[in-house]
């Protein structure tokens, strides 16, 4: 196989191997980290080592309980991303608007949702903090200004420029964060997204969650432009490059985009360097790295790593770090009994909250309690182009020959296919 062949997952990732001969995060060209930021004071040294325990703690928690089927769909989990998440949050303001992607639990837990609620809502409870109704990748605090998890990648940038423009309308000195993947750079929405962004001045901070894969596909292999603080800069906005294990280097980096963005109404991007120490979901097999990659980037743990700063700078005791540990745990396992034992959502609430459109194009798009299915063609006489494109669409799909062993799934394909590689076993035919 071709080097940057895209099915060539199934080798060792380049680029990302910090013990060997290729340039590590901070070795590559464009801006620099700045290791040496001042320690915390005691008191907020220890808030921000408990929110990165309890955010690590409820993810190991939550992949227990999803191997335990109490947890359904899908579940992205951000163990070793900690230091982003929380250096992220702890640089906001509580206005600050924060949208994220599917793997947001520790965002949401960040911006100080209870973890019942969070834990309840990936058991699909009525107590979740979306009712139940969003699982693991469709969670949203409007109270906490945490505007939602996306399951569909890059889906979350428009709407964060809309948040932003939004926030300008108002004449609010609100700003918004996005986060987003590396693979979402490769996205429509991203260049579209950056571009409005520069040209209507809004105050929105992109932060790349650079944690080196899009599933199982490693950057190298995904995106030509491997530098990715730099991927901005043709739309018009600046980037800046920050180490994703350190979260006293994240809330520095985003503090200063947040106020140029709040100030100047420019927007910014981040690339912060990190690495996802799980497979992509559970169901991952992670046969595109090795486990001495994963074992070299674990020697960077950002919780280890800001709990010894802390002891050795004399802001805490080993005991104190210990225990806090400890108290993350007794949260996160009085969050699995809360959600236990909370119900599911009503029945007869199915169609709570579920948007129709304006009378105009009832039945056309919505659903109610007749049926799941959304009900089609109704009450579109005198709409003539509604009811061309109803007739259009029937005679499209009326008749059509569909081949049902063709099975799109997401998932990470043995063969590096991803999200729309063949199913196991190959495609039909081939
Ligand atoms: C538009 C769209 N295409 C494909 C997918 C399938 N998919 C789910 S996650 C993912 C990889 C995204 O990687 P990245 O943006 O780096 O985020 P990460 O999972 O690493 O946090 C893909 C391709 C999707 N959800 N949405």
């Amino acid at each position: 196989m071709e080097a940057g062949d895209p099915t060539n997952a199934g080798q060792p990732s380049p680029g990302v191997n910090l013990a060997g001969e290729s340039p590590s995060p901070q070795q590559q060209a464009g801006p620099r980290f700045q290791p040496d930021h001042m320690l915390p004071d005691t008191e907020r040294g220890k808030a921000v080592l408990y929110r990165m325990l309890l955010i690590r703690r409820f993810e190991e928690r939550a992949g227990e309980m999803y191997a335990r089927a109490k947890i359904g769909g899908f579940l992205h989990l951000c163990i070793g991303e900690e230091a982003t998440v929380v250096g992220t949050s702890a640089a906001m303001r509580s206005n600050d608007y924060l949208i994220s992607t599917y793997r947001e639990h520790g965002q949401v837990l960040a911006r100080g949702t209870p973890p019942q609620e969070v834990m309840a809502e990936l058991f699909g409870r009525a107590t979740g903090v979306s009712k139940g109704r969003g699982g693991s990748m469709h969670m949203f605090d409007a109270e906490r200004r945490f505007m939602g998890g996306y399951g569909i990648v890059g889906g979350n940038l428009p709407i964060a420029a809309g948040l932003g423009l939004a926030a300008t309308y108002q004449g609010t000195e609100d700003a918004v964060v996005c986060m987003l993947g590396d693979g979402a750079t490769n996205q429509g929405t991203f260049g579209e997204t950056l571009n409005l962004a520069a040209l209507w001045k809004l105050p929105v901070v992109f932060i790349i969650v650079n944690n080196q894969f899009g599933m199982g596909t490693s950057l190298a292999r995904h995106s030509a432009m491997t530098n990715l603080a730099a991927k901005g800069e043709g739309f018009g906005v600046p980037g800046t490059r920050c180490d994703g294990m350190d979260v006293l280097d994240v809330e520095s980096c985003v503090k200063n985009a947040l106020d140029l963005a709040r100030a100047d109404h420019q927007p910014v991007l981040i690339e912060a360097v990190t690495y996802r120490f799980r497979g992509h979901s559970v169901a991952d097999p992670e046969e595109y790295r090795t486990k001495e990659e994963v074992d070299e980037w674990r020697k960077r743990d950002p919780i280890v790593q800001f709990a010894n700063k802390l002891i050795r700078g004399g802001a805490i005791t080993g005991a104190e770090a210990e225990g806090l540990d400890k108290l993350a745990l007794q949260e996160v396992d009085a969050a699995v009994t809360f959600a236990d034992q909370s119900p599911f959502p009503a029945l007869d609430s199915l169609y709570d909250d579920v948007y129709v459109l304006g009378d105009q194009l009832r039945g056309w798009y919505s659903v109610d309690a007749r049926s799941p299915e959304t009900q089609r063609g109704e009450n579109i006489a005198g709409h003539a182009e509604l009811q061309r494109l109803a007739e259009a669409s029937a005679a499209q799909t009326e008749g059509a020959d569909f081949d049902e062993q063709v099975v799109m799934r997401e998932g990470v394909a043995r063969d590096g296919g991803g999200s729309f590689g063949p199913p196991p076993g190959g495609m039909p035919g081939a």
